[in-house]
């Protein structure tokens, strides 16, 4: 059985992936399995409730958000190929060591609303290359289609890690011995689905062609879709991301008329960027119902975007039904 180290190093050598990016993303699992670690304790480490504080973007911090944070700024620290780190949880972008190769962005921990409720939270990363001058917020502002790599770890009743450089998907387990050993699935996303996830509570604000879009799934097999559809809402994206990989489907965060969601609810450096990059290399599809996820130029470091990902042709449908 191959230890991750080992596992990685073969596979950057096979591929051609430099190895300084291979040790940025081991820095960052070392950093998730001190953060797995911590989940597993929950109540016996103190780590549930909230922190008393609040981000940049209003909401309010768990203290877990808090400390997966602070854990991956000091393990990625010590990374000398680290240029820099934005973060959803920090104000603004944090210079590491300001001339070198890599950006790391990253929500530490995606679903915080499920971490006192014990269920599946994650970590999700984007690294982006950066040229040889002083930090600036600018270099974090690429489109997603720049990522060299991305992934999440899921902390479920498995630890796993999901990984892509582009091409493929890699997924890997974490075991007994703090170690991640690949998995032997081969990550493919059906092109057809019939499993949505959104959250319906929102329906009234959405915009029509996602009013008729949902209704049109509800209608089922009596409907213009003739097939009946099922259902799933975890509210954290790394887990809804991490079924459709599985077993296939379709997730939409969409944008609404509330004042906090215009631009959607998701981020585009932390989440959809990421995510939608592993979607694409799994052969799904990421869509702001405005063009491509990863075409997006971004505007700023917090900007947030409305997500549509997975299954191919029904990302296509919904797209569809907004350009009428
Ligand atoms: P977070 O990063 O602050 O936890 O928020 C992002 C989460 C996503 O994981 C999830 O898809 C969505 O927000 C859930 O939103 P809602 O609470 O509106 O259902
Ligand atoms: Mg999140």
């Amino acid at each position: 059985m191959k230890t991750f180290v080992s596992y990685l190093s073969d596979y950057a050598q096979k591929n051609n992936i430099s190895l300084s990016l291979i040790s940025v993303i081991e820095t960052i699992v070392e950093a998730c399995i001190e953060i797995s670690n911590q989940v597993r304790l929950g109540d016996l480490s103190g780590i549930l409730g909230e922190a008393g504080t609040g981000n940049i973007q209003g909401e309010q911090q768990k203290k877990l958000d808090v400390l997966a944070n602070h854990i991956l700024i000091e393990q990625l620290s010590n990374n000398k190929k680290v240029a820099g780190i934005a973060s959803e949880e920090e104000d603004n972008f944090v210079c590491l060591n300001s001339e070198q190769e890599y950006l790391v962005l990253f929500d530490p921990l995606d679903g915080s609303s499920n971490i006192d409720v014990n269920i599946s939270i994650g970590t999700i990363f984007s690294i982006l290359r950066k040229s040889g001058e002083k930090l600036e917020e600018k270099h974090f502002l690429q489109a997603g289609k720049e990522q060299v790599a991305a992934g999440y770890v899921l902390y479920g009743p498995q630890s796993i890690l999901v990984l892509s450089f582009g091409q493929e998907v890699l997924m890997f387990t974490l075991n007994d011995k703090q170690d991640f050993i690949p998995n032997t699935q081969v990550v493919s996303i059906p092109n057809q689905t019939q499993e949505f996830a959104i959250n319906m509570s929102n329906q009234r604000y959405w915009e029509p062609p996602m009013q008729q879009y949902i209704h049109g799934l509800l209608q089922g097999k009596e409907g213009e879709r003739q097939k009946d559809y099922n259902m799933r809402w975890v509210a954290s994206m790394v887990a809804e991301v991490h079924r459709i990989l599985i077993r296939g489907g379709i997730f939409l965060y969409p944008k609404d008329s509330r004042e906090t969601t215009q631009n959607g609810k998701l981020r585009l450096l932390y989440e959809a960027n990421p995510m939608s990059f592993i979607v694409q290399a799994a052969g799904g599809k990421a869509s702001s119902l405005a063009s491509d996820i990863l075409d997006i130029k971004p505007q700023k470091l917090h900007q947030r975007i409305p997500v549509v990902l997975g299954a191919s042709e029904e990302v296509d449908f919904v797209e569809q039904l907004h350009m009428n």
